[in-house]
């Protein structure tokens, strides 16, 4: 498997000075495991001591496990001291590390062995630069403990989700027709890539767990346990997407009413079981009530109580429950205007805040819908400051483009990230995420040759490992990151032009993804089913929800307090007030929240319709240069990745122009308003 950036491209500039490592344990092993392939490739000498050398290039050691190597005796001083970080007392924690230059020789220095895994990606991500005298004495830690990646991976092939349910990228990693794969080196590899990029937890099946999956918490649980086995070394802990009915499919009991003596108590015996096989299992998630998967709502329970039963099983090893907040009804009546798909969440979980137990962790998906390239922040992530939350994106491109646009997603959530629901002065969402929940992604990862299906879309998985570390990284740095590690390695072309192209293509692509499909935030123009290609109306009359509202006079849906759903509501101050106006809303999401007439005038001084079909004609031209850009670079790249990326900018720009024409042409038709540039619309 091609082109993903590999963790040890910076030994490169290792001099003839050995690299001494130091310390212990399971995952040190995994660092001089990686140091001795780095040294296998590229020269070098791995010293793994005491006793040390004088002279090293590079050292990386375990602060408190016994004499260092002198270079980092002189860090372990530094680290003690405040004035190093800037900001605290010094310590590392768990995951951290100090990266500084002492006396000529590079030192990562951590607390604990995790934080020598990732000091040492951190030297691998820096290359040349980590060898510089003024490279700056530094703590790192991770704004974010968790950092988890959701794999929607059926065991069995399903006959509508198939073997990855919303997945672009070829099959799953870890099973194939209802058994486990038991490729472990495949699995190595793929755990050491998310080690690269700072995840540090998966989930192994889908949320929507069938037959076969709800097993892998009983008779297949040494399945489970075989992969925890592989992505234990590289500090990556393993959980299990559970259904609330196990105790009736899996224990025979009559029911699994959460406040039932014996479904507590199966619950208890069959998570001692987890536990005894894997002593460091992360957890259970769990998705119900939710486009009819079970829970506890058919006992007249709450999600409260769901979640504590799971809760109080888990809670005496250490485990976590994720509870998913995606709880809407989807048999809604379309003709129904009081329902609104957006309210839900908040409706069902804002009342429990409070009530749930310490471990758990209400999982919330980033906006109020569903995955969309354009929705405001969930007001649930506002709501809840008694609860721990995780906020929930989705690598996979399922609304986005599914791995055959290209759309790096890292200024998006980039953006989520930095949202601030209470005001100015108020917490960001990546805050809000730091408080325990952390940041979750559903994977776009499959066994396809290049992971991701398209190449580019790896960005994607680099960029949210790397956002969950430290949700302030600028976007762009973090595309710049991935290009050294992954492309430039591999080109044979010129180095600048290779990351002038990759830039020009890629930094704006969510956004071009954005322009040539629904408009002004107002989402869910896709095919019914599958979600891929525009079907403006395909969504409109159904059980679903419904999304745009588009009529003779207007399109968007009002969610305002004054006439409409009263979703805006949801927010506290000022977002609820500035959500509610039409005047102050924000131009990219004017159609969530109110519905206007097609010649309303934005911010940007344009009409909504005039900005429909310049966007989209905009949207088309961007993706066509793109692929020119592209094709610059045949040459500069092995065949078989060109070729793939060049395939896929063809179906691109064919669904750009399919988007942009029926969008535009719905609109001309539902309004009568021409393009005020006279361009031809069918
Ligand atoms: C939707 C997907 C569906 C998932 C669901 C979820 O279409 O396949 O099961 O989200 O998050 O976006 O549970």
């Amino acid at each position: 498997w091609h082109a993903a950036w590999l963790p040890t491209a910076a030994f490169r500039e290792l001099g003839s000075r050995p690299v001494l490592v130091h310390g212990d344990g399971l995952l040190v092993d995994t660092v001089l495991d990686e140091v001795s392939r780095a040294c296998a490739r590229y020269g070098g000498r791995l010293w793994h001591g005491p006793p040390w050398p004088v002279d090293a290039d590079l050292v990386l050691a375990l602060r408190g496990a016994g004499p260092v190597p002198n270079a980092a005796a002189e860090t372990v001083r530094l680290g003690a001291t405040p004035a190093v970080n800037g900001t605290g007392d010094g310590a590392l924690g768990d995951e951290g590390y100090l990266l500084t230059r002492a006396s000529g020789v590079t030192v990562v220095l951590a607390d604990a062995p995790a934080g020598l895994l990732y000091g040492m990606f951190h030297v691998v991500r820096l290359g040349a630069a980590a060898f510089h005298d003024d490279l700056p004495a530094r703590r790192h830690r991770p704004a974010l403990d968790r950092r988890m990646l959701d794999h929607w991976d059926n065991v069995a092939l399903h006959p509508v989700s198939g073997q990855v349910e919303r997945g672009y990228a070829g099959g799953s990693l870890f099973w194939r027709d209802g058994a486990a794969r038991h490729e472990p080196a495949r699995l190595r590899d793929y755990a050491r890539l998310l080690a690269a990029c700072g995840v540090n937890a998966i989930c192994v099946n889908n949320v929507n767990v069938h037959d076969t999956e709800a097993l892998l918490l009983t008779d297949r649980l040494g399945d489970v346990a075989e992969i925890a086995e592989v992505f234990r070394p590289y500090g990556i802990r393993v959980h299990l997407a559970v259904t609330f009915a196990a105790p009736v499919v899996l224990g025979g009991l009559p029911t699994a009413d959460p406040l039932d003596e014996r479904v507590r108590d199966w619950w208890a015996a069959a998570t001692r079981r987890v536990y005894q096989r894997i002593p460091d299992f992360g957890g259970y998630l769990v998705k119900a009530d939710s486009e009819g998967r079970p829970g506890p709502f058919a006992y007249g329970r709450d999600h409260a109580d769901g979640a504590n039963l799971l809760a109080e099983a888990l809670a005496p090893h250490g485990g976590v429950v994720r509870w998913r907040a995606f709880v809407y009804d989807h048999h809604q009546d379309w003709r129904d205007r009081s329902t609104d798909r957006a309210r839900a969440a908040h409706d069902h979980f804002a009342p429990l805040d409070g009530r749930f137990a310490d471990n758990v962790i209400v999982q919330v998906k980033f906006g109020p819908i569903d995955f969309q390239p354009r929705e405001p922040v969930s007001p649930v992530l506002a709501a809840m400051p008694a609860t721990r939350l995780a906020v929930e994106v989705q690598a996979t491109q399922e609304y986005t483009g599914q791995q055959r646009h290209v759309c790096y997603l890292g200024p998006w959530w980039s953006e989520v990230l930095r949202f601030r629901p209470h005001g100015a002065a108020g917490d960001t969402i990546a805050d809000v995420a730091g408080a325990g929940g952390g940041l979750v992604a559903v994977s776009n990862v499959g066994d396809d040759p290049f992971w991701t299906g398209h190449p580019l879309a790896q960005a994607n998985l680099y960029a949210f490992g790397r956002l969950a570390w430290d949700p302030l990284l600028d976007p762009g740095a973090i595309l710049d990151e991935w290009i050294d590690l992954t492309w430039l390695p591999v080109t044979s072309g010129d180095p600048e032009a290779l990351r002038r192209t990759m830039h020009a293509i890629m930094d704006d692509s969510w956004r071009t993804y954005e322009r040539y499909t629904a408009p002004l935030g107002v989402g869910f123009m896709v095919r019914p089913g599958h979600h891929y290609g525009p079907d403006v109306d395909g969504y409109e009359y159904t059980q679903w929800g419904t999304y745009h509202f588009a009529d003779r006079d207007g399109v968007g849906v009002d969610r305002t307090r004054a006439t409409g759903t009263g979703f805006t509501g949801q927010y506290p101050p000022p977002w609820s007030e500035v959500y509610e106006s039409r005047d102050r809303c924000p131009d990219e999401l004017l159609l969530f929240f109110h519905h206007v007439p097609y010649r309303h005038v934005l911010h940007s001084g344009r009409t909504v319709i005039q900005h429909i079909y310049d966007t989209h004609f905009a949207g088309v031209e961007e993706v066509a240069a793109m692929r020119e850009r592209w094709r610059l670079l045949a040459g500069a790249l092995a065949p078989a990745v060109h070729d793939r990326v060049a395939e896929r900018l063809d179906e691109q720009l064919r669904s750009a122009v399919e988007w942009r024409d029926q969008i535009n042409t719905y609109f001309f038709r539902k309004s009568g308003v021409p393009d005020a540039h006279g361009r031809r619309i069918h």
